[in-house]
């Protein structure tokens, strides 16, 4: 990649959230926004995905046209790589696949609107997200805006915890946000008060030569958050209707997504698109001071 050898500092993005979480053409208007944010920060974007199984670090914007609006694209996470490649299917990774693909870029951050977590009731489903145990094993420092509350937010931090990925909240709080909004109830074990010192912690992770990641958890800006008791409440349906369904599996996340956007009449959709973009002027800026240490 021409930028690696220029020594330019690389965001990482991810493509499940164009196929699986934002309808078109919110998805498209969104990744291609979010991507001029990062160059305008001085950094170089590159957008991952799996294409006619080649996978791909860096999308085009004609690449991304074209996922934007393709149907029956794989939503790939780390066990559904290797599958989606040998088909030569087209493949968007999740937050999981896309860290594989950016250890193996060289990429040290990833930009995104939120991760996976443990699923409420997850005691009893075991729907723990792969992004959790990838975390674990990843050098990468992922910024995001918390996990969203349709998981259990408590149990998505123990199990962090249990995997050694050291989660800080950015900025002056303490507080790790619920992505809709700017609090959870649950505290960050750290705080990265601004971006040089985000990437102060990245660097001695990498002299510690912790195999383990880093998240940064941006709230989503005051004057985008949800109201903490509608959010809630459509969550609460969604989740009664997923059951009702039997929706299962990877299909979850995806389906309560566009649940919660339709029951919010797209004010979720807004607060997604908000927060994504505060991730990205974040993340370029993390991505370049470390750069700077680095060199
Ligand atoms: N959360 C969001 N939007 C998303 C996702 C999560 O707010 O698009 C996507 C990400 O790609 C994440 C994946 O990695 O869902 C997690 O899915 P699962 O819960 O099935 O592991
Ligand atoms: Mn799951």
């Amino acid at each position: 990649m021409q930028a690696k050898s220029e020594g330019k500092a690389i965001v990482a993005l991810e493509s499940t959230i164009i196929t699986h979480g934002m309808p078109y053409p919110q998805n498209l208007e969104t990744a291609q926004e979010v991507e001029n944010i990062i160059r305008r920060m001085g950094a170089v974007p590159a957008t991952i995905a799996i294409l006619k199984g080649q996978l791909t670090v860096g999308l085009t914007q004609h690449q991304l046209q074209y996922l934007a609006n393709v149907k029956g694209v794989v939503k790939a996470s780390r066990r559904d790589l290797a599958p989606v490649i040998a088909s030569s299917q087209d493949g968007a990774t999740t937050v999981a696949g896309t860290i594989i693909a950016s250890e193996l870029a060289d990429i040290d951050v990833f930009v995104t609107g939120g991760i996976g977590g443990v699923h409420r009731e997850g005691e009893l489903t075991m729907d723990v997200s792969a992004d959790l145990t990838e975390l674990g094993r990843s050098r990468t420092l992922v910024v995001c805006s918390g996990v969203k509350s349709i998981l259990d937010i408590g149990r998505t931090l123990e199990y962090l915890e249990t995997h050694g990925v050291t989660v800080c909240a950015f900025g002056a709080t303490d507080d790790f946000p619920a992505f809709y909004t700017t609090r959870s109830g649950h505290r960050a074990p750290h705080r990265a008060a601004d971006a040089p010192h985000a990437a102060r912690i990245l660097h001695a992770a990498r002299q510690l030569r912790l195999r383990s990641g880093v998240v940064v958890a941006v709230p989503v800006p005051q004057e985008y958050a949800m109201d903490e008791n509608v959010i809630e409440e459509s969550i609460q349906q969604a989740l009664e209707n997923a059951k009702k369904e039997g929706i299962q599996g990877k299909e979850v996340t995806p389906y309560i997504l566009a649940a919660v956007a339709k029951a919010t009449g797209g004010a979720s959709l807004s607060t997604n698109i908000a927060l994504i973009k505060n991730n990205a002027k974040v993340g370029a800026d993390i991505a370049v001071e470390f750069q700077k240490l680095k060199n």
